[in-house]
Formats: C-alpha cells, sequence, structure tokens
C-alpha cells in the first residue's frame, strides 16, 4: 500500500491539495485566460468570490471540514470523517434556526425596553449572549458584510494558542487543554464582538460598512491570544482545585468561571469549615424539582418576560401597543413613534404565538417558544460539539501526551451534587438581592450608565452552583451559600455599569444603532466579573482597553506561575519567590 495505516492522513492533505490546486487552476485559468483579466484582479477574485464567499465565510463548512480534518489526522476513517463533517454543519445550522427564532422573539422586547429612557434590561445567559453577539457580526454591518467566521477563526487560533502554552509548559506551568466546545465557541464569539467594539471602534468603517481586513485580521490575533491564554491558564487554575473536589479524578473545569471558582475556594473558607460539608445534610425533596433545566428555565423566563411586558404596556400605554381586543400587538391610532415601532416589531412575533388569542396567552406562548428556541439551539450545539470535542481531544492527545483535559463544569457536579442546591440558592439570593439593587440605582435620575443585567437558568445553576462545589471544598455547607451570594452580588452589580457603557459606545467603527450586547449576554462568573472590568475600563478609550487587555493577559500568565499545576517536578519562581507549597512529582535517581 502506498500509505501505511498511521500515514493515511498525509493521504488525506494530499487529496486536499490536489482539489485546491485544481480549484486555483482552473478560477485563474478561466479569469486570465477566458476573461481576459489580469492576474491582480483574478487572484482578487479567487481569494474574495472562490474562497471566502464559498468557503471561508460558511461557519457550517468551516467546522465541518475541521471536524473533516481533525478525524482524518486520527485516523478515524473516511465515513466517520465525512459523517462527523456532515453532523457538524448540520448541527450548527440547527443552531442557527433557534438562534433565529430566539432573537425573532427576543429583539423586539428588549428594542422597546431600551426605548425607555431609564436604561434598559439584559438578560446573562450564555446562548442569549452567543446569539447577540453573533447576530452583531453577522447582520450588524448590513446585509453585504457578514463577518461571523471572524468567530470560528478566534476559536481555532485560541485552541492553538492553548496547545503552544501546553507545549512550553516548563516555562508556562500550563497543563491543562481546555475541549468544551460549545463554551469555547461562546467565548470566542463574545470576545471577538466585544473586543472590536472596545479595541477597534476608532478604525473608520469602509465605504461599503464593512470592517477593514486589517481590522479583521489584528481582531482575531488579539482575541485568539486573549482567549488561549485564558484558556490555558486559569483552567490550569483550577487543576488542584478540582483534583480535591473529585478524589483526584485528574481533569480541570473548563467552563466560564474558572477564576471565580479558584476565587470561591479561597475565600470559602472564612465563612465556614470544610469539615461540615454540603454532601452530610439531607435536601428537602421539594428543591429537587429546580434541577430540572427546563421547568427552571420556564420559570424564569416567564417571569423575565412577564415583568418587560408589563414595563413595556405601562409605560407606553396599552391602547397604544395593544389592538382594541386586546389579542395581538399593533400600533394605536394616537401612539407615539417609538409606540408605533415596538408594537409593530413586537407583533410581527409575538402574535402567532397563539394566533387570535388574549394577549396574556400571546405572552405565555412566545415564552414557551422561546424555550423551544433555546430547546432547538441547545440541541444543534450538542450535535456539532461532540464531534469537534473528539476531534480536539484526539488531536490534542497527538500532539502532546500527558497533558490534561480541561472539561464541562456537570462533571464536577456528580462529585458534590447538595453543594450545588446550596450555591444555587446562594446565588439566586445575592444575585436578584443585586438585580433590586441595580434597579435602584438605574433609576436614580441622571444615571445614565448602568442598565439592569438579569441573570437566568444557566448562570444561576452552572455558575453560582460551581462556586457552591468549591467553597464547600474549603468552608462546608455556611461557605457554599455564602461565597457565591457574595460573589454573585458583585457579578450583578459589575456588569450592569459595564453592559450598558459598552451599549452606548458610539464611534466611527460600531455602525449606528448595533451592539454586541442588545439581547444578551454570557454573564457567567469570569466574564461578569474581570471580563466586565475590562470592559468598564475599555469603553473610557480604546487605549485604556488595549492597556487592560495587556495586563489581563500578564495577570493571567502569573497566576498560572503561582498555582500548583500537579504534575511539576520543581517549583517555579514566583512559587518560591511567595513560599507557595506545591506537591512535587519526585524524580527518579
Ligand atoms: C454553560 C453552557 C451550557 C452549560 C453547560 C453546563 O455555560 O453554555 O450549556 O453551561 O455547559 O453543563
Amino acid at each position: 500500500m502506498l500509505f501505511s495505516k498511521n500515514k493515511k492522513w498525509l493521504f488525506g492533505l494530499f487529496i486536499f491539495l490536489l482539489v485546491n490546486i485544481l480549484i486555483i487552476s482552473i478560477t485563474l485559468g478561466i479569469r486570465i485566460g477566458h476573461h481576459g483579466e489580469s492576474i491582480s484582479t483574478a487572484i482578487n477574485f479567487l481569494v474574495r468570490v472562490v474562497y471566502l464567499d464559498n468557503y471561508l465565510r460558511q461557519n457550517p463548512l468551516l467546522l465541518g471540514s475541521l471536524v473533516l480534518f481533525g478525524y482524518l489526522v486520527l485516523g478515524r476513517g473516511k465515513s466517520e470523517a465525512i459523517l462527523g463533517a456532515l453532523k457538524t454543519a448540520i448541527g450548527v445550522f440547527l443552531l442557527t434556526v433557534g438562534a433565529g427564532g430566539l432573537v425573532g422573539l427576543a429583539k423586539p422586547v428588549f428594542n422597546a425596553i431600551s426605548g425607555i429612557k431609564e436604561g434598559g434590561v439584559v438578560p446573562l445567559d450564555p446562548y442569549l449572549g452567543w446569539t447577540s453577539a453573533n447576530n452583531f457580526l453577522e447582520k450588524g454591518f448590513g446585509a453585504a458584510n457578514n463577518f461571523l467566521t471572524l468567530v470560528s477563526f478566534t476559536f481555532i487560533f485560541a485552541f492553538i494558542v492553548n496547545i503552544l502554552m501546553v507545549l512550553a509548559k516548563r516555562f508556562t506551568n500550563t497543563n491543562s487543554i481546555m475541549i468544551t466546545g460549545h463554551v469555547m465557541l461562546q467565548q470566542s464569539s463574545i470576545v471577538t464582538a466585544l473586543l472590536y467594539a472596545i479595541l477597534f471602534r476608532q478604525v473608520p468603517l469602509l465605504d461599503n460598512g464593512g470592517i477593514s481586513t486589517g481590522s479583521q485580521v489584528g481582531l482575531v490575533l488579539i482575541a485568539g491570544i486573549f482567549l488561549g491564554i485564558y484558556w490555558a491558564t486559569a483552567s490550569v487554575a483550577t487543576l488542584k482545585i478540582t483534583n480535591l473536589v473529585t478524589q483526584n479524578a485528574g481533569f480541570a473545569v473548563g467552563h466560564q468561571q474558572m477564576l471565580t471558582l479558584f476565587t470561591s475556594y479561597k475565600i470559602g473558607r472564612f465563612f465556614g469549615n470544610k469539615e461540615q460539608s454540603a454532601e452530610n445534610r439531607r435536601l428537602p425533596q421539594s428543591l429537587k424539582i429546580f434541577e430540572d433545566n427546563i421547568f427552571t428555565q420556564t420559570i424564569i423566563i416567564l417571569a423575565l418576560f412577564a415583568v418587560l411586558f408589563a414595563i413595556i404596556i405601562g409605560y407606553y400605554g396599552i391602547e397604544n401597543v395593544l389592538n382594541d381586543k386586546f389579542n395581538g400587538f399593533a400600533p394605536g391610532p394616537n401612539a407615539s413613534a417609538t409606540a408605533q415601532k415596538a408594537a409593530k416589531e413586537i407583533g410581527a412575533t409575538w402574535n402567532s404565538s397563539f394566533s387570535g388569542a388574549n394577549f396574556v396567552f400571546l405572552i405565555f406562548g412566545g415564552v414557551l417558544k422561546i424555550i423551544a428556541t433555546l430547546v432547538a439551539l441547545m440541541t444543534g450545539v450538542r450535535m456539532f460539539v461532540t464531534e469537534l470535542q473528539q476531534s480536539f481531544h484526539g488531536i490534542s492527545e497527538k500532539i502532546i501526551q500527558g497533558a490534561v483535559v480541561a472539561v464541562d463544569i456537570a462533571a464536577t457536579y456528580g462529585f458534590s451534587i447538595n453543594a450545588v442546591t446550596y450555591g444555587f440558592l446562594g446565588g439566586v439570593f445575592g444575585q436578584f438581592l443585586a438585580v433590586f439593587v441595580a434597579i435602584g440605582i438605574a433609576a436614580i435620575p441622571g444615571n445614565s450608565s448602568s442598565l439592569v443585567a438579569v441573570p437566568l437558568f444557566i448562570t444561576l445553576f452552572f455558575n453560582s452552583g460551581a462556586m457552591g462545589v468549591f467553597a464547600n471544598a474549603s468552608g462546608g455547607w455556611k461557605a457554599s451559600f455564602i461565597a457565591p451570594a457574595i460573589i454573585g452580588f458583585f457579578e450583578i452589580i459589575i456588569i450592569s455599569f459595564a453592559l450598558k457603557l459598552v451599549q452606548d459606545i458610539v464611534d466611527v467603527g460600531i455602525p449606528v444603532g448595533q451592539n454586541p450586547v442588545l439581547t444578551g449576554y454570557l454573564g457567567m462568573g469570569d466574564w461578569n466579573l474581570f471580563f466586565g472590568i475590562i470592559l468598564i475600563i475599555g469603553q473610557f478609550h480604546f487605549v485604556a482597553g488595549w492597556i487592560a487587555i495587556f495586563l489581563a493577559i500578564i495577570g493571567l500568565i502569573l497566576l498560572a506561575q503561582a498555582v500548583d499545576s500537579t504534575n511539576q517536578h520543581k517549583k517555579t519562581w514566583l512559587q518560591k519567590l511567595l513560599k507557595i507549597d506545591v506537591d512535587l512529582v519526585k524524580t527518579e535517581v
């Protein structure tokens, strides 16, 4: 055989190159030979039209071929590789179907709220945040300019940076590779969209309303470096404490609140005694229903939209936004221009939820529809993430043996389920207390620099719940309630300022009326606290933003020097300097 089994990927590469050479030569041949174009015009056509429009700008194709490539490298065989690529592409489309429905329902409501002078409301949820940031990149710059695949490039580049950090472990003290695909994509999207708004806002848009190529490249580079270093360093900070929680299962957490978990563990001991673990206490059966994703999401989203609609109807006047039978949103005869716009936009999607029914039912139906779009979206995500994850896991295993993987937070829940419930309850308490404070702050006359950020289910359950697990490990059940409550309180206050300030950035690089956090924000620990502070600093001036990102990168690198990466043969310089205890691996003599 020409190619032995483990050289199969060479064969794949060969085919790949061959196909590309064919595409390039046919295109150039036709453009130059047949149309008589100059070489540079023909190359421009090749890059812009053939490659960008047909491939690099199409997310399902890009991610699908990433999986195809990964599987071929792993020697998983042609049919598995093709099936994996197909499932990836279809999963991505399912995600877009869900996201489209979601934006259609949520956007007019948040638009109507932001038309009211006292600021606005932004829900905190990774999927809503992801959808909002993607929508900004995909549609915000006009129909001709779709920048969604920048997210995929950030994602791939950040993963490479993570791997390089682990390869350079001797210097970086990082030993874990993030493989939580959906979380990595959500973060890639948030970081790409928000770093654009913060760092590149003073670069003028092109004549056609798009972002210049230089800015696109610069954006992907800085977003990828920042995120890749965050993945490598923040995940390693969870390694030792995760081993403590999981009885040395040997994985790190790769999620949205890694630095926050580290913080929660560190402060936990001030609030209780770890001997009094939450796991030794009995929880009432009635609390268990909150563990059901659909139930709790419905309750929270219903409550949120009930309040939003009450505000909209109360503010604009019921006769101005509903028809006279009260069975549809429609502009009333004397409605103001903003009320007309709100009623029309809301009516376009919400009137069809239970067509012809009273508006209370319309709202209820719309909320159930939102849950349905979320389920579709998550099903799609699960479909392609399984494939991406396997191919990533394989690639990293091939490249670096001995590194550990950083996985979904849910992997720790089985080890400490009572602490999850305490953390969830603590989070609900602290975060909703902060929501009321944020409402108060936003209502102060003259204050236009904060809004009201409202945590939804994932933030409460997988963010606060997770903090409960790690606080319990250092301070027992009391800490597992108190630490998430305190941290959650600050999360909401900080991000309520950050989001409003970001929404209000006006500059030559931001298309009029667009912002990346209109219908949601990622809203989990690290992104509320640490990234939130970067956003607040960065909105003052783009130079301040660059300095903040630079300092954050340095801070992360130093953090990794300080933590025990669990497989160390000797201490790092910082561990020596700060006299930090490390369980060194004995080298055999
Ligand atoms: C997230 C997110 C989810 C959940 C899940 C928890 O941040 O996007 O779907 O948390 O990863 O297991």
